[in-house]
């Protein structure tokens, strides 16, 4: 086989960016995930950021045209039906502006519009203007409604982003689906099962969402009746470091950002929550049980990310990437939930490890760092550019030509 005749890497990134817009707003990947996603959008800006900052600023504007009146931005906004996909707006049952689920998913946004806004200080400066409001009031949305001892909590999986990892398992098993009746699942038509959550999750997942459509998303009714309550260590790293990032954004744009700072130190508090001693991590604390999910994650490691250190991390971090080939697994290798291909139960996943390597390099943890970009950019170069990847083979798995892995190959691997 001839090579000279294929694009290089970069050009396949920029054209699979291309390939799943969709006019202002970018799909995951076509027929799998037909949508605007959030936090995918966010990463699909920073990638477009490199070769266009004008489409980088839309895809964001975009994803805030979903906003709710409580300041909340919806996981999934369906601009458009697509029978492709389910659970589509019909089952969610929401009422926002624009079509949409009625959870939200981590907010990467204010970080990337500060990446973006660095690469381009001029050219961001008016669309970082329109969208700083909405994202403190998004901010606040989960100070508000969402922290328990200061740690931000999901009222279903699929918030958190990490949909079937072991971190669930408990609040999952204390949720009864009875009644949540027939449905048809389209994801498995699209991928092999054996990469998807299992009927039981998905009984679960559906069953929440026909839980808050019953209670009209109302948050404070969540509160009290959603036996799903999980304080979770992606939404309160992810949560910290954005808030950190837009306050200097604040501070660009003259703004007062008091209450920005104060947010800081409540989360900062909140994180040390996470700690679990016996595992000797970061962990998910299950709020109502009160019992730690046990579970060494991908995202147990987004805490220098967050600009926050513990004792024993580093030599967790060097315990979990011994294990595999192809770090940072989403679940611990050497447990027996470990799946190598089942989604969030093993796979490693491109966007976790470049929150992760941005953290190690901002921690002086300059070897780590490197070492991991490194075997990131070996994943997308060998295997492609896969939704996720099996940690020990580096097999690609789930969907294919992914807009978040593009993008992190354009914003950090190469
Ligand atoms: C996955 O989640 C969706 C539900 O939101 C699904 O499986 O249908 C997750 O990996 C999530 O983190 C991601 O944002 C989404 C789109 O890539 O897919």
């Amino acid at each position: 086989m001839t090579t000279h005749n294929m694009p290089d890497m970069d050009e396949q990134a920029r054209s699979i960016l291309r390939g799943n817009d969709r006019g202002g707003y970018t799909v995951p990947t076509a027929g799998l995930y037909p949508y605007q996603w959030n936090w995918d959008s966010a990463f699909a800006a920073w990638g477009f950021a490199t070769f266009d900052v004008t489409r980088a600023w839309d895809e964001i504007e975009t994803l805030f045209t979903g906003q709710w009146d409580n300041g909340m931005v919806p996981h999934i906004l369906f601009h458009r039906p697509d029978p492709g996909y389910f659970p589509g707006p019909d089952v969610w049952g929401a009422t926002g502006p624009v079509a949409s689920s009625g959870i939200s998913q981590p907010p990467v946004a204010a970080s990337f519009a500060r990446r973006i806004y660095d690469m381009d200080p001029e050219g961001s400066l008016s669309a970082l203007k329109r969208l700083f409001p909405k994202m403190v009031a998004w901010h606040q949305w989960f100070m508000d409604w969402r922290l328990d001892r200061g740690a931000v909590c999901i009222t279903h999986p699929w918030e958190a982003g990490r949909d079937n990892t072991p971190d669930w398992d408990g609040a999952m098993a204390g949720i009864d689906p009875t009644g949540v009746g027939e449905y048809k699942r389209r994801d498995t038509s699209h991928v092999d099962p054996a990469m998807r959550p299992t009927k039981y999750d998905y009984d679960r997942y559906i069953w929440l969402v026909q839980l808050g459509r019953r209670l009209g998303w109302d948050e404070a009714a969540m509160l009290e009746q959603n036996p799903f309550r999980v304080a979770d260590p992606t939404m309160t790293f992810i949560l910290l470091r954005a808030q950190r990032d837009l306050a200097i954004l604040g501070q660009v744009l003259g703004e007062d950002v008091s209450s920005i700072e104060a947010a800081i130190e409540v989360l900062v508090v909140g994180a040390e929550t996470l700690w679990n001693p016996e595992l000797a991590s970061y962990d998910a604390r299950d709020v109502r049980s009160g019992q730690w999910a046990g579970c060494v994650s991908n995202a147990s490691f987004l805490n220098w990310y967050a600009g926050i250190d513990h004792p024993g991390m580093e030599a967790q971090y060097d315990r979990i990437a011994s294990l595999c080939k192809y770090p940072v697994p989403s679940h611990d290798p050497s447990s027996e939930r470990f799946d190598a291909k089942r989604y969030w139960r093993g796979p490693t996943w491109a966007i976790i490890n470049v929150l992760i390597g941005i953290g190690l390099e901002e921690r002086g943890l300059t070897d780590r760092a490197d070492a991991l970009r490194k075997t990131t950019a070996d994943l997308i170069r060998e295997h492609g550019f896969a939704e996720y990847f099996d940690p020990m083979t580096g097999d690609a798995a789930g969907g294919g030509t992914f807009t978040w892995t593009a993008a992190v190959w354009l914003g950090w691997a190469s």
